[in-house]
């Protein structure tokens, strides 16, 4: 159920190749986050920050996210020249209006890192678990770095590479945010060189580009901190804590989600295509990061509580739309990802060590 025959042949094949590379992992790839003939998760993948993550194991997961850019993706017939990589890019562009200020914001946005994480181990050989950035260990009042850009995320070497090139132009949408410190391609680092293919905003067209970014310790110093978590995991119920963590598309009140964007700026501050920085993944993993912590903390009262509404609770992101559902999310409601993955229910994703996950966090 969780690897199709055609994936795990696939995996195999990486596999048998990735063995030139003697691993003195104590479990094999394939072996984290499986579930046993029972059903039962078994050895479940530990997710950690990035910063716990040795050398070797972050050109491992920088190679494997190079490795997704390279192969030819399924929504080619769409759009000439996508790869896997950008197979995301076009189902979170195309998504964004129905799983955006939506109950189902952090269910949807854990099935699509789970399906990201999959890709990169059954498809690229990667053999950890899905890296999270928490951005508090970058900005007062619990910065262990003197700057944003000096945060080891933004290494050239072992890292994202850094800000973009300079431009005069904000790069951000209408919201009257403080500019960022770049605005234009970024120039070192792993993804320096990438071509991306996948036009920006809402377009359904080729437009080859390169990543930009434009950081923004302003952003980050408000909305990235330990205090805006701390206030997150106060929250007695999923709606309250839901609606603290993804907040809404103003200053004043963009919460963590917005904040983590907003930070880098540049291709992440496009809300359709912001998963067009690799960084996206390790943001949104931050936040099912949160989610997972806070109910950890009372798990017989919070694992299985959902709520909030099906149509989002402002149309911000597609103005005037009608005929959208109404009614409020459920453990019942479904949730697809185009061609990446089959549809799921809400209830499969609340459990990370459930019949259908396998995978905890490192704090
Ligand atoms: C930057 O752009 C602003 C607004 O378009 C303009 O007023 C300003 O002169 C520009 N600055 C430079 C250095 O080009
Ligand atoms: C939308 O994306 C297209 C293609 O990348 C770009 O040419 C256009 O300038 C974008 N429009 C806005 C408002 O950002
Ligand atoms: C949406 O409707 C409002 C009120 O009728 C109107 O002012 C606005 O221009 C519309 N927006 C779009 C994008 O059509
Ligand atoms: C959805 O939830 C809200 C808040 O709990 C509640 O006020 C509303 O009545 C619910 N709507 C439906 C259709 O159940
Ligand atoms: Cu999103």
């Amino acid at each position: 159920m969780l690897f199709s025959l055609s994936s795990v042949s696939k995996a195999l094949s990486i596999l048998t190749f990735g063995l030139t590379c003697v691993s003195s992992l104590p479990l094999k790839i394939g072996e984290y986050g499986t579930h046993d003939n029972d059903g039962i998760c078994k050895n479940p993948r530990v997710r950690k920050e990035w910063r716990k993550l040795s050398d070797l194991e972050k050109a491992d997961y920088l190679r494997a996210v190079d490795c997704l850019h390279s192969i030819p993706g399924q929504y080619a017939d769409v759009i000439d020249g996508l790869s896997v990589f950008e197979d995301y890019i076009y189902v979170h562009k195309t998504q964004t209006p129905y799983v955006h200020l939506v109950g189902h914001f952090l269910p949807w946005h854990r099935y699509f890192m789970w399906t990201y994480e999959e890709d990169l181990r059954n498809r690229c050989g990667y053999k950890g678990a899905q890296p999270y950035w928490d951005y508090s260990l970058d900005v007062p009042p619990t910065a262990e770095v003197t700057s944003l850009s000096a945060s080891p995320i933004f290494s050239p070497d072992t890292g994202f590479g850094g800000d973009g090139q300079y431009a005069n132009d904000s790069s951000l949408p209408g919201l009257d945010l403080p500019k960022g410190t770049g605005g234009g391609c970024v120039t070192d680092g792993p993804f320096a060189d990438w071509t991306i293919h996948i036009g920006r905003n809402t377009t359904q067209i080729r437009d080859d580009r390169c990543l930009q970014r434009s950081l923004n310790p302003t952003i980050a110093n408000d909305w990235c901190n330990a205090n805006v978590e701390a206030e997150i995991m106060a929250q007695k119920d999923f709606g309250w804590m839901h609606h603290v963590l993804e907040g809404e598309p103003s200053y004043v009140k963009m919460g963590v989600h917005g904040g983590g964007h907003f930070a880098v700026g540049g291709s992440a501050s496009d809300v359709f295509t912001a998963n067009t920085e690799p960084l996206f993944y390790l943001h949104h993993t931050n936040l099912d990061r949160m989610w997972w912590q806070w109910a950890m903390a009372d798990p017989e009262n919070r694992v299985w509580d959902i709520s909030g509404p099906i149509a989002p609770w402002t149309d911000i992101l597609a103005p005037n739309r009608t005929g959208l559902p109404t009614g409020n999310v459920t453990l019942e409601f479904e949730l697809g990802l185009g061609r990446l993955a089959d549809m799921i229910e809400v209830a499969d994703l609340m459990d990370t060590e459930g019949d259908f996950l396998c995978y905890i966090y490192e704090l």
